[in-house]
């Protein structure tokens, strides 16, 4: 029996932080066709459960055509059984709205509840401030059964998240979590497994690498799991020394260098590091310019500092030394005076600053 265990879906998530209105309101839907995309790999490779754990709207708030969308899909599924628990992102207004909730749809609440399968039992919780206080007093689980657990919370101690430790011994082979945006698996015992599948595509740069969602084989008593990327696109953030380049080309090749496997399609974020030389003019945003014409989206953060030696001003009788030596002397944090020695310099050399 194969199962897709996927979490943190945040369908109708703003996503105007990097975006554009129009590319946010594009990867929005992009969102809700990856879950329509999972639906179709389900239906192809024999999938007859989909997990999701948690957070599958971003608000209490949903709008009419995201809730007539994914009821559809269910509805228009009904060889796949939905399975789903609340996460914190999600209230219960998606659950409350619905005149007819589909055959195919299970929605767990504040009690503990199995589904009982051909190969497996799946047990399920919404893990909030209430359940949390008996969830792991009331877990009674069929150890004659694969068992896989479902919940939506950080990991942590009782009062904090889920503890794991609290789970031991229980017989959970799989513990299907959320809330989570990377992939993580762990132990529980000898027996079990915990994952956090991540979200199913990346939102934002604090969201980079691959997603996707995991999919389940249970098979006699034995529950396998394999993440499977996924996503429509990618988020990568790639960092580049700039110690010791001397024109704004040099940190093109360096940044074509690292950026040349990149699939067009994805997004990346471009960090500069490093101590650069006075003499460097950056052009950050020329770079950014040119990245955007090559991918989806792109942005350059520029962390890299000024390298200046105090030693190489001391004798210098130009205005910039002068500068310099002022600013070196004076009472700002090394930062400011960072900062203020970079604007300085580039007002010097009548640049934009
Ligand atoms: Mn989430």
């Amino acid at each position: 029996m194969k199962i897709i265990h996927t979490a943190d879906l945040h369908f109708d998530s703003k996503l105007e932080t990097n975006l554009d209105p129009v590319k946010a309101k594009e990867r929005k839907r992009e969102l809700l066709n990856t879950f329509e995309r999972m639906i179709e790999y389900a239906k192809v490779n024999d999938v007859s459960v989909i997990i999701i754990a948690g957070d599958m709207f971003d608000k209490p708030r949903i709008s009419i055509k995201t809730k007539e969308f994914v009821l559809n899909l269910i509805n228009l599924n009904p060889e796949i059984d939905f399975l789903y628990a609340l996460g914190n992102h999600d209230e219960d207004s998606f659950v409350s709205s619905i005149d007819s909730i589909p055959n195919n749809l299970h929605i767990f609440e504040n009690k503990w509840k199995t589904l009982n399968y051909k190969d497996c039992d799946i047990t399920g919780i919404n893990y909030n401030e209430t359940t949390e206080k008996y969830l792991y007093d009331t877990l009674y689980l069929n150890k004659e059964r694969a068992n896989i657990v479902v919940m939506h919370g950080p990991l942590g101690s009782k009062g904090s998240g889920i503890n794991v430790n609290a789970l031991r011994g229980k017989g959970i082979n799989y513990l299907a979590l959320g809330h989570i945006h990377k992939f993580q698996k762990g132990s529980i015992d000898s027996e079990g497994v915990f994952v956090y599948p991540g979200c199913p595509e990346g939102r934002g740069f604090d969201e980079i690498g691959p997603k996707g969602f995991v999919l389940l084989d249970v098979n006699g008593g034995i529950v396998n799991s394999e993440f499977i990327p996924f996503s429509k696109r990618e988020l990568h953030e790639i960092e580049i020394d700039i110690t010791g380049i001397d024109s704004f080309t040099e940190i093109r090749k360096n940044v074509n260098l690292k950026t040349n496997s990149i699939p067009d399609k994805d997004m990346v974020k471009i960090k500069l590091v490093g101590n650069y030389e006075i003499s460097l003019i950056k052009q950050n945003e020329l770079l950014n310019e040119y990245l955007n014409d090559c991918y989806y989206f792109a942005k350059v953060s520029d962390e890299s500092k000024l390298a200046i030696n105090p030693k190489d001003y001391e004798k210098d009788i130009s205005l910039k030394g002068e500068f310099i030596r002022t600013v070196l002397q004076s009472n700002l944090s090394p930062e400011e005076k960072n900062d203020v020695i970079e604007y300085g310099i580039k007002a010097l050399m009548k640049e934009e600053i």
